[in-house]
């Protein structure tokens, strides 16, 4: 049920800066994506099978600038990659899990995502994305 992980998203206060920095590591932006919904802009780098998203916010209120206001920049959420989100969602909440969002949203690349509250899995914001590959 669980694919692979999709992709690890990266707080970033400046996606030029950060491309520069990741381009320098080796990587290569394949595409840069505004999300209005999340209030992010995202540089996506393929890594094999998974991704990294660097995730600038483009709003004071958006996730991702409250993250960097109070931690950071840095690794803001690893996303796993399901094959059947709602089947998944249904079985972490029979499980207790705390989900962010009660049906599946549109993220970055037009995946189905949801998130499952850091207090439910020892401070990991995790991220459950269905994608059409
Ligand atoms: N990773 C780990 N812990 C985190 C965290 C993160 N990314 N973000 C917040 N926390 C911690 C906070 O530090 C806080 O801990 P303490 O209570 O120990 O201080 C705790 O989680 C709860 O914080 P909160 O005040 O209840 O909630 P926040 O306003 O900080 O929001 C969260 C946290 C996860 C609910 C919110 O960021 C959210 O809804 N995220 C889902 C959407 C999202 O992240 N969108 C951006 C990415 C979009 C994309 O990639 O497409």
């Amino acid at each position: 049920m669980i694919k692979k992980i999709d992709h690890i998203g990266i707080a970033v206060k400046n996606l030029d800066d950060a491309i520069k920095i990741w381009e320098g590591l080796g990587l290569k932006v394949d595409e840069i994506e505004e999300v209005p919904r999340e209030k992010i802009r995202a540089a996506i780098l393929h890594v094999g099978e998974s991704r990294i998203e660097l995730l600038e916010p483009t709003d004071e209120n958006s996730a991702i600038a409250k993250f960097i206001a109070k931690r950071g920049e840095g690794i803001h959420h690893i996303a796993l990659g399901v094959e059947n989100i709602e089947e998944h969602m249904r079985d972490l909440k029979e499980k207790g899990y705390r989900l962010i969002y009660e049906e599946p949203k549109e993220g970055a690349g037009g995946a189905r995502i949801t998130f499952v509250h850091p207090k439910s899995t020892g401070g990991i914001l995790l991220e459950l994305c269905e994608r059409e590959e």
